[in-house]
């Protein structure tokens, strides 16, 4: 399979994931200070101009959430989906809250250009960023994360969709020192050998 991705993007939450599942993949990078995810080129691989594609032998997927739930079927002996029902919708429940929510709020801060064209609202969505950041993560650290690992002992697929946020809090004005699950859970988070793989390329 073929992972376009982009450095520090969501994106990484892929290429973490196939190293976990042992899964191999060809990383494409799509080079977003040259707006390459702008470009006929790019768009003709993914109209949608964002990064995670991956191209696969039935065809190409977007988001995240759905890549990641595809790779984890794809090596099921990775176990990155929990057994029980329940469990496996309360990983999910974290996943769309990312996706929904966090990814969103932090898309403030660089691509207020989606929502408003004047540029004070640009600066007024930007200033709101470390707000709703902070906000999202005390929600984690009171309500989600159980420790090591947000349900607890088990690794899922919403550690490493967490994780890659947890990258982009003090760019976001958001210090993780003041959640201990937190940084506890990015501690545990950055001793994986799929952290470690893609830290090596430069990714994140
Ligand atoms: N809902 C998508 C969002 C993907 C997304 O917005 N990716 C960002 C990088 S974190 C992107 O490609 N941005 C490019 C742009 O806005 O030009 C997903 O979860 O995969």
């Amino acid at each position: 399979m073929k992972l376009f991705l982009a450095k520090g993007t969501i994106s990484i939450a892929v290429a973490i994931t196939l190293e976990e599942a042992g899964v191999g993949y060809d990383p494409v990078v799509v080079d977003f200070a040259a707006g390459e995810q702008t470009k006929p080129a790019y768009l003709a691989i993914n109209p949608k101009g964002r990064v995670p594609c991956l191209i696969t032998d039935h065809g190409r997927l977007t988001e995240t959430g759905a890549i990641l739930e595809y790779i984890a079927a794809l090596a099921p002996a990775a176990g990155l989906i929990p057994q029980d029902a329940f469990v496996a919708a309360q990983m999910r429940e974290v996943m769309y809250y990312i996706a929904s929510t966090l990814h969103v709020n932090h898309a403030h801060k660089l691509r207020g250009h989606r929502w408003a064209d004047l540029e004070a609202s640009f600066a007024d969505m930007r200033a709101k960023v470390p707000q709703t950041m902070a906000a999202g993560c005390a929600y984690l650290e009171q309500e989600v994360l159980r420790g090591p690992y947000v349900l607890g002992e088990a690794f899922t697929l919403a550690d490493v969709y967490l994780f890659v946020v947890t990258t982009w809090l003090a760019g976001d004005g958001v210090d993780v020192a003041a959640y201990p699950k937190l940084s506890a859970f990015v501690a545990a988070m950055e001793v994986r050998a799929s952290v470690r793989a893609v830290r090596v390329q430069g990714w994140l």
